[in-house]
């Protein structure tokens, strides 16, 4: 699915600022009708933002259900003749868009982008009405899941159920004929490159593709819907340099360019060989973090403010890598990521799909985690399909290396496994270019696990000296180190997904103490050296970039205080010895 662009055939109005918003806790409204005419009882509401941290008030942070949106929008008047669209880049965690009286669109899933060819229900140079609902609510067939119980929303994963309209919403036009969809897939033999490239058109009209390099300068070009690009002396996307090239598409028609769309792309290869993760045929080490998008009154909103210190903050502590837990992030953020090298595990929102865990942790019984009464053959297609987006979206980003399909699922049972095998099978043959796999959790370590053997490379969340041997290094030393060269055996690279202390900043001690910033200083230093004496590990990604909100809990202490930032981005101590320790030069 194309990124909207501005361009020489396209124009694109973005729609974001302050929209009409109420809440509808009675769900009252669709039978109502509420997108027939102004939103009554309504209060400002930014966009992008969630909802729940921005009027001070606990009926909208725990609200559960129906939240409605609404603004005007003037077409404009030069878009007669064009197509008109109207896109969603997220709504958390299911939608339904009216234009006017007209429902355009409805969809599921709170992280991926959707849109609905609205040029048959507006005007160029008048005004329409866009009314949406946003309904947050969690059930066995959402991603990720969670149940409804008398009002009360319960979810099975660790961060905070905040909703809303997260991202930009567009107002874009196109030709009525137009350039639909575009894969690349890049390939490196020496220092020649190939860009493999296939164009998804409506309307007719014949396809020309010309690759640009950095500099605006043609270097290769060819004519047809699908076909290949050679580039002598290519200069290779790589991790640490993010050099791009321009793919230019263009759809002509008796000579004239009808629609043109202009699509980055990086020239690199990824393989998994062995043990080893390579990267242009050259071994790769993941440094860096789990994330969230997640920031004090924003919630779950992308901004472009906190998007580039973050990765200036990955810069300065030497991460070169990320990981999307645990959904799919804005496509500003794998754009920048593109655009400086910065290598990413792009991940789906299923998280939490672990009854079993949640049975210890929630302190009550629970069904079988895959079976006909939780999650079903009908959840597991809501996740293929999430899978299906993912790829369409992120499929043409060079700094995506790696589908992670699912965080810490249920993985020692025969349900789990035939929950799985057909979700990877699919990833694969969606996406053949690169590996894929599913995240481990300690309840199904080495010996119980089986859906690492169906993965491409091994990735594992582990809290030696946290959850287990708390306080007790010495012995959380012995048992990471006894897991990881178990699971070294495997013959697959190994990626350490999660490794982490809750910290609390300013909170010291002289004595190795859990929560204080030495200890949480200690234990990553303690997991570094058990990582160097077990070749297969080619992946830290400490837990977490920074402090993030939670939902409220006795081991909680205002969020997940796993952060190496607070959540307002200032460094704990363990920053600056990540930071000696990656860059080795601090
Ligand atoms: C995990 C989860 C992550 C949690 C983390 C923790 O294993 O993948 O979502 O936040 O542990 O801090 O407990």
């Amino acid at each position: 699915m194309l990124r909207p662009q501005d361009g020489p055939t396209r124009e694109l109005k973005n729609l974001n600022g302050l929209w009409r918003f109420r809440l509808d806790p009675a769900g009252a409204g669709r039978a109502a009708g509420w997108w027939r005419g102004p939103l009554a009882g309504a209060r400002d509401m930014p966009v992008p933002a969630s909802y729940n941290d921005i009027p001070a008030d606990a009926a909208v942070r725990d609200h559960v259900g129906d939240a409605w949106y609404q603004t005007v929008v003037r077409v404009p008047r030069g878009w007669a003749g064009q197509r008109v669209v109207l896109r969603f880049d997220a709504a958390t965690h299911r939608a339904v868009v009216w234009v006017d009286d007209v429902e355009v669109a409805a969809h599921e899933g709170g992280y991926t982008p959707f849109e609905a060819d609205v040029t048959a229900h507006v005007r160029p140079g008048e005004e329409a009405r866009v009314t949406v609902v946003v309904d947050n609510r969690l059930t066995w067939h959402s991603l990720p899941p969670g149940i409804v119980e008398d009002g009360r929303q319960t979810y099975f994963h660790d961060f905070f159920n905040y909703a809303g309209l997260h991202r930009s919403v567009w107002l874009y036009s196109t030709p009525p004929a137009y350039v639909d969809d575009i894969t690349v897939v890049p390939c490196l033999e020496g220092t020649t490159g190939t860009v493999g490239y296939r164009v998804g058109t409506t309307g007719g009209g014949t396809v020309r593709a010309v690759l640009l390099d950095a500099e605006g300068i043609e270097v290769a070009s060819a004519d047809g819907v699908e076909g290949s690009l050679t580039v002598p002396d290519v200069h290779p996307w790589r991790p640490g340099e993010g050099y791009l090239y321009d793919l230019r598409v263009e759809l002509t028609d008796g000579g004239d360019v009808v629609d043109s769309y202009t699509l980055p792309v990086g020239v690199r290869t990824v393989e998994v060989r062995g043990t080893q993760f390579l990267i242009n045929g050259e071994p790769f080490s993941f440094t860096g973090f789990g994330k969230h998008e997640d920031a004090d009154v924003r919630g779950k909103a992308h901004d472009d403010a906190l998007m580039v210190h973050d990765f200036a903050l990955m810069e300065w502590i030497g991460a070169n890598s990320f990981r999307t837990s645990h959904y799919p992030y804005a496509e500003e953020v794998l754009d920048y990521a593109d655009r400086h090298g910065i290598v990413v595990i792009d991940e789906t929102a299923a998280v939490g799909q672990n009854l079993g865990m949640m049975a210890g942790i929630l302190r009550r019984e629970f069904p079988p985690t895959f079976s006909p009464d939780t999650i079903d053959d009908a959840a597991r297609e809501v996740h293929a399909q999430a899978i299906r987006e993912l790829v369409a979206r992120d499929k043409n980003h060079p700094c995506v290396v790696l589908w992670s399909i699912a965080n810490e699922p249920e993985a020692d049972t025969d349900a789990a496994v035939a929950y799985f095998t057909p979700l990877l099978d699919l990833a694969r043959e969606l996406d053949p270019t690169r590996p894929v796999g599913t995240v481990n959790m300690a309840f199904a370590p080495y010996g119980r696990d089986r859906l690492q053997a169906l993965g491409d490379v091994v990735m594992i969340n582990r809290y030696y000296g946290w959850y287990v041997h708390t306080g007790d290094l010495e012995a959380a030393e012995k048992a990471l180190q006894a897991e990881l060269e178990a699971w070294a055996a495997e013959g697959k690279p190994i990626l350490v997904t999660e490794y982490g202390a809750d910290t609390v900043a300013g909170l010291h001690s002289v004595v190795t103490q859990p929560w204080s910033e030495e200890y949480q200083t200690d234990f990553l230093e303690m997991h570094h050296r058990v990582f160097d004496r077990v070749d297969a590990v080619v992946g830290e990604h400490v837990w977490n970039f920074a402090d993030f909100a939670t939902a409220s809990s006795v081991g909680r202490v205002g969020g997940n205080k796993k952060g190496v930032f607070t959540r307002d981005r200032h460094p704990k101590a363990a920053a600056f010895a990540l930071r000696r320790r990656w860059r080795g030069d601090a």
